[in-house]
């Protein structure tokens, strides 16, 4: 155990962590990731684990199941609210969009909700370190996207629990080999927390060596100036578009306007 003990001199300024969760935005403002319990149930967990397996398959029924499973989509479900109540209501969790609530105040988008069924021995697109606002090389003073992937089962270095590499959303570029070979972590987690990362943080899965397959739900959920990868409120077609906190995480309130007159009307309504 190292000394506990917290002293210093010629500190002017310091941060004050009260609470909990106060130390859990900390964690995420400094490493660039931390740990929040969902108080998701067992019987919601099989719920969510059964759902997964099953949107997955309709998904891949509709497209063409063999081009899926050869694409770097493979084993990716996608804007799995649209398809299963379950998984609303893991997108609308209470730990969840309190988090977010305390992260950036009263505005912010779900901007993707997908599925990651990560299989033993398998290769997976997601297997490659990556930011979750990929091919941006610029960091911001705040964070203004969060991915907050949810874990279903185990999260270990057996099971393929997600690698990250701490402070990485404070630096432009992606740190040479020899560093993420020392500094690289893997997260322990179990089935029912979710692990919110800044969305600029680099992280990647971990091979999984069980023999299970290793599955979560990822959300990125940001400021939103951010697009959405697909149209949920059209996934949505209207529902929940009357209730204000809903049709605005679920990004019905900040589409464009369809003409000057229309987005005049929404000024005029206060939106
Ligand atoms: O499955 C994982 O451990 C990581 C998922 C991931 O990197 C992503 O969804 O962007």
């Amino acid at each position: 155990m190292l000394d506990q003990e917290v002293s210093s001199y010629g500190v002017l300024e310091a941060r004050e962590a009260a609470d909990e969760s106060a130390v859990k935005l900390e964690e995420l403002a400094r490493m660039g990731y931390t740990l929040l319990e969902s108080g998701v149930s067992e019987s919601a967990l099989d719920e969510l684990q059964a759902s997964l397996a099953d949107v997955y398959a309709r998904q891949a029924a509709a497209t063409d199941a063999a081009s899926l499973d050869a694409s770097k989509d493979a084993d990716v479900a996608r804007c799995l609210l649209a398809y299963e109540q379950c998984f609303f209501d893991l997108a609308t969790n209470p730990m969840l969009v309190g988090f977010c609530k305390q992260l950036f105040g009263e505005s912010f988008v779900l901007l993707q909700q997908n599925g990651l069924i990560n299989r033993p021995s398998r290769e997976h697109y997601q297997l490659r370190w990556h930011r979750d606002l990929p091919f941006q090389h610029w960091v911001a003073s705040k964070p203004i996207a969060i991915a907050a992937l949810f874990c279903i089962d185990e999260f270990n270095a057996t099971t393929g629990g997600t690698y990250a590499l701490p402070g990485s959303h404070l630096h432009e570029a992606f740190p040479s080999e020899s560093f993420v070979r020392k500094h690289q972590e893997v997260m322990t987690a179990s089935p029912g927390t979710f692990i919110v990362m800044d969305a600029m943080a680099f992280h990647r899965a971990g091979r999984n060596l069980s023999d299970a397959p290793r599955r979560a739900v990822n959300h990125l959920i940001g400021l939103p100036f951010l697009a959405q990868q697909i149209d949920i409120p059209t996934m949505l077609a209207g529902r929940h578009v009357e209730d204000p906190f809903l049709a605005a995480y679920h990004g019905y309130k900040w589409g464009p306007a369809p003409s000057v007159e229309a987005w005049r009307r929404g000024r005029l309504k206060g939106a």
